[in-house]
């Protein structure tokens, strides 16, 4: 049913580029994609709701009280980050190179062996993750987009990584069915406690009905052994037409994914369309709504669906209107920053800022605030390093990896 014009809007990563888009056949889609997952919960068992979450409120602007380091510059849209025992840290650039920063500056060459990705638009190289015994066995984990234009998907490759280059790469898993253009890959990966992973993959964009095909990896979490095979535990195991792997579904642009160990809890972020990001706390075989609820609208303005809640559909914990474009998530639990251990930390593409979501003990979000928002730079990841310290990397041409410390921190602390 697409329309036969174009329209300027802009994409979840708030850069304006033309996309034909559909605006009449959102509600109709919302209504089919109902009567998809009335059927595909009907074996859920009733628990209790989470309740639909407050009304967004403005976020206090915090300037003082953390300085910042430039860490690294020039770098090509970075993407994500991952630090190495030595202290080392690799960072991907959307492009497609894997580069290593090593006694605190940038190597001018990048990593070689990295998998070939397609490029343009939000697809490329994403995530970089370690193995969670990287200092035993030295293999990393890349989510990339792979194929064509007319033809691409989320992929991921895990590879030995030896200082200089990456060895024996394989590829473990490629999302199905591929899709065309260049939007909504997803691309988080995040180990759990019982050495599995979970991936995030973005429904695609002109596909939301697929966020509710269970047929389908298009907007899902996968859950995947450390090998790309399929847990025996997962949620859909077994039932005939249903993709295996699928751990959860009706996501639309998941781009933030971290397990947090102390409170057992995996928190994803996800783009909504125009308003309606979401954190969702994550449990296996339960649908996360999209398309069929959001408190976003669609770009044109139009309703993507009636509604904001229905049975059996997750409500998010918190939702963002309008959107600042969630991208990299992290779970602060370091000593440098005492007044935010258990809090999380958002990028925001679109707001140009790290939002710090202040929870209480119990996970309840108290109050969220803005960080970095002088710098007008659009922050692509965030992560809580094991130095202590807060690391984030800017989707920029000129790209930056910077660091947070407390601005009144001692000399001793200053390696
Ligand atoms: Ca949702």
């Amino acid at each position: 049913m697409s329309l036969p014009f174009s329209v300027i809007i802009p994409t979840d990563d708030r850069s304006y580029q033309e996309i034909r888009t559909r605006v009449v056949s959102s509600i109709l889609a919302a209504a089919v994609a109902v009567a998809i997952s009335t059927t595909a919960l009907a074996d859920v068992a009733l628990e209790v709701a989470r309740p639909p979450p407050p009304a967004p409120q403005a976020a206090r602007v915090v300037k003082t009280g953390y300085t910042v380091t430039e860490i690294a510059k020039g770098l090509d849209h970075p993407w994500s980050m991952a630090f190495l025992p030595d202290g080392s840290m690799l960072v991907t650039e959307r492009v497609g190179r894997l580069r290593l920063i090593k006694g605190g500056s940038l190597q001018s060459e990048p990593i070689t062996g990295v998998p070939a990705v397609h490029t343009g638009g939000q697809a490329g190289l994403f995530d970089i993750v370690l193995h969670p015994n990287f200092a035993q066995n030295n293999v990393v984990y890349l989510t990339y987009a792979a194929g064509t234009n007319a033809a691409n998907g989320t992929q991921i490759a895990r590879a030995r990584f030896d200082g200089r280059t990456l060895k024996d790469l394989q590829v473990i898993f490629k999302a199905w069915p591929l899709k065309d253009g260049d939007n909504h890959y997803g691309g988080r990966m995040a180990f759990l406690p019982d050495g599995t992973f979970a991936l995030t993959i973005g429904e695609g964009f002109e596909y939301r009905e697929k966020a509710q095909d269970l047929t389908s990896d298009l907007g899902k979490i996968v859950r995947l052994n450390a090998d790309g095979s399929v847990p025996q535990d997962n949620p859909f195991v077994g039932q005939a037409s249903v993709r295996p792997e699928i751990y959860t579904w009706g996501h639309r642009n998941p781009q933030g994914l971290i397990y947090d160990a102390q409170s057992g809890r995996l928190y994803e972020t996800e783009h909504g369309p125009r308003g309606g990001d979401e954190l969702n706390i994550i449990v296996a075989h339960k649908n996360y709504g999209w398309p069929v609820i959001t408190y976003g609208m669609d770009y044109s303005g139009a309703y993507v669906s009636p509604y904001t809640q229905r049975p059996g559909l997750e409500q998010p914990v918190i939702y963002w209107t309008p959107s600042i474009a969630p991208s990299g998530l992290a779970m602060y639990r370091g000593d440098k920053f005492p007044a935010w251990k258990g809090d999380l930390f958002v990028g925001a593409l679109a707001f140009e800022h790290l939002r710090r979501v202040h929870l209480d003990e119990r996970g309840n979000v108290v109050n969220q605030e803005e960080l970095l928002n002088d710098l007008h730079w659009r922050i692509r990841d965030v992560r809580a390093a094991p130095d202590g310290y807060l690391y984030v990397c800017t989707d920029e041409d000129d790209g930056r990896v910077l660091r947070l410390e407390p601005a009144n921190r001692s000399a001793a602390d200053i390696r």
